[in-house]
């Protein structure tokens, strides 16, 4: 339990995550791109979608990513193996990016000209949904793995996103995974959320997706036509 005391202070503390989101988000406004917070447990497929998702992506439409860990730069590494522009956040002892974090990288780092950033969240269900980080799209990764009754056991970061991807579709056959169960449960918590079902080794549901996110970008950022 929380004594009084203790919840003003997590109050203000989300008070000013709100502040300093609204903040970057005018900071991703100004350089025409399309921030999307990919969120998940660890090990749920982020940084191999984002890598699947860059080798479909149109030649006009480049991404830049925020790569958010506790310590490392394992996954900056792998994604710069694929020529994508990667800049790490160490989040230290925290298990979530907060909106601090992301402006303090923004106003030291100048970002390569790109139609949309991916910031990869800490792998953790729970605190990445508290803080925004100013994006425009909220994207939680379900893997196949996880079990379907996750939605149920985590329902904020279900309630509060845009799409869920079910990851790691190819391993369905061994799973016992109800993915009617498991959006069953999401929608319920979210009737306007939007379902992808993929697997970066298949290669299965990975257009669907990529198809979809440029549709956002060419909707958010005025002037932009990407062709598919
Ligand atoms: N079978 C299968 N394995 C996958 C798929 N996508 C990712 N993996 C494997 O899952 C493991 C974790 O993948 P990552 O992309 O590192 O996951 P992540 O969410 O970025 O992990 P963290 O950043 O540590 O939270 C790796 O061993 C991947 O090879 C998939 O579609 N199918
Ligand atoms: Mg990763």
């Amino acid at each position: 339990m929380h004594g009084p005391t203790e919840l003003h202070i997590l109050e203000r503390l989300l008070e000013d995550n709100e502040q300093l989101a609204s903040h970057n988000q005018e900071h991703f406004d100004e350089l025409g791109l399309l921030a999307v917070n990919l969120m998940s447990a660890p090990g749920a497929g982020k940084t191999s979608l984002i890598k699947s998702t860059a080798k479909l992506m149109p030649a006009d439409c480049p991404i830049a990513v925020i790569e958010g860990d506790m310590v490392g730069e394992l996954d900056v590494e792998r994604l710069r193996e694929d020529n994508i522009p990667a800049y790490q956040i160490s989040t230290g002892r925290a298990c979530h990016l907060d909106a601090q974090m992301v402006a303090q990288l923004l106003h030291t780092t100048k970002l390569p000209d790109c139609k949309i950033l991916f910031l990869e969240n800490v792998g953790n269900l729970v605190c990445p949904a508290e803080f925004p980080l100013g994006e425009h799209l909220r994207i939680v990764l379900l893997s196949i793995t996880e079990g379907d009754d996750k939605p149920i056991k985590y329902p904020v970061i279900f309630h509060n996103c845009d799409a869920v991807i079910f990851t790691k579709s190819d391993l369905l056959p061994f799973c016992k995974f109800s993915l009617e169960k498991a959006k069953d449960a999401i929608s319920s918590l979210n009737p306007a959320v939007e379902f992808f079902v993929v697997s970066t080794i298949s290669g299965d549901g990975l257009p669907q997706w990529r198809n979809w996110i440029v549709e956002k970008a060419n909707k958010k950022i005025s002037h932009l036509h990407i062709g598919l």
